[in-house]
């Protein structure tokens, strides 16, 4: 069978990834619509041999379409998600508005393909820092059991868009050229107060809420929960924005429930499917968020017994936020959902 696939943001940082991946991939495609603002509608974009025109995307687009990937925002997907399930589409949402429905599943097809089959007309994507930590300590979880979780990101600004990006290279150049580096994206579009991001690292990734937490970090920390299915999981989080173009980064502590053997807690993450192992030390080989780039793997290193907790483990974990932690993952589900309607 071939699918009419609908993506929504086709032209936006995670948008571009989805539609690459649906030809290097062989997504069976049949139709395959490319929606977008208005402001971009009109756009036209090579898909394979065939070349796609960007249309605008509103409640009338969904019509005949069978998997839709959403990656325009969490307002245009509370919009339009509901229209494109009542004509009849199966709906993968890469922001954050279905992330915590109750109804809606939460999925990293590593840790809970299960659950794919759960859903009533959209299953969500989570957010990138945390899908490729719950990937990596999956082994761990089901070998051992874990009872808590400290992260610290090391976060990529593509991760706020493609702005952000130019933002970074334009102060960078700024800064050399002995000029001010000019802010005016980061570290939140919507908020009044702009930092430099060249040269410097930003401990503010989406708004703060009440408890002092940003948004970013409660995502870590829900989500987890939520894609682990353990609501005992105590795991806290600091999300900071670096200079790096691709690839976010996390240094993650990791509280086991039992003790274990380091070695066979190293291979059993070299094992996982999804993650590779890199991982020695005599060599200076760790994961590195340049080597991670266009990757669509997570990479964990500086795998470590921590000193103080022997239950404790440390470890680096690195992947292209725009692949496993956006494009790819959704990609993933849908080729699921593919074989699973064949
Ligand atoms: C960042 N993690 O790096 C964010 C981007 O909830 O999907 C993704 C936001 C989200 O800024």
């Amino acid at each position: 069978k071939r699918f009419n696939v609908a993506v929504v943001g086709a032209t936006g940082a995670v948008g571009e990834q989805i539609i690459r991946l649906l030809a290097e991939r062989e997504f069976p495609v049949n139709e395959l619509k490319l929606l977008s603002s208005a402001r971009s509608a009109g756009t036209k974009i090579q898909f394979k041999d065939r070349e796609v025109t960007i249309e605008e995307a509103t409640p009338e687009s969904f019509k005949g379409i069978d998997i839709a990937l959403f990656s325009a925002g969490g307002d245009v997907s509370r919009k339009l998600v509901p229209h494109a399930i009542e004509d009849g589409a199966v709906c993968i949402d890469n922001t954050s508005a279905f992330r915590m429905d109750p109804e809606t599943p939460l999925v990293v097809p590593e840790v809970n393909i299960d659950k794919i089959s759960e859903h009533k007309g959209v299953i969500a994507n989570p957010n990138c820092s945390t899908i490729q930590m719950v990937a990596a300590l999956k082994p761990l979880y089901d070998r051992y059991g874990i009872s808590r979780i400290i992260v610290s990101t090391y976060q990529a600004v593509s991760g706020a868009g493609a702005k952000a990006i130019q933002e970074m290279l334009r102060q960078s150049k700024e800064v050399l050229d002995g000029r001010d580096a000019s802010p005016d994206i980061l570290p939140v579009s919507s908020l009044p107060v702009k930092h430099q991001i060249a040269f410097n690292a930003i401990p503010q990734i989406d708004k703060f809420t009440e408890n002092g937490f940003t948004y970013e970090e409660m995502k870590m920390i829900n989500e987890t929960k939520k894609i682990m299915d353990d609501e005992s999981l105590e795991v806290t989080a600091t999300c900071v924005r670096i200079p790096v173009v691709y690839g976010h980064s996390e240094s993650v502590y990791v509280e086991l429930k039992q003790d274990f053997d380091l070695e066979e807690a190293k291979s059993l993450i070299a094992e996982a499917p999804g993650i590779e192992l890199v991982d020695n030390p005599d060599e200076q080989q760790y994961p590195l968020a340049t080597d991670a780039t266009g990757k669509l793997e997570t990479f964990v290193g500086r795998v470590r017994r921590d000193l103080s907790n022997p239950r404790a483990l440390n470890m680096w974990i690195v992947s292209d936020n725009l692949l496993k932690g956006a494009a790819w993952n959704a990609v993933q589900i849908a080729e699921y959902i593919a074989i699973e309607q064949k």
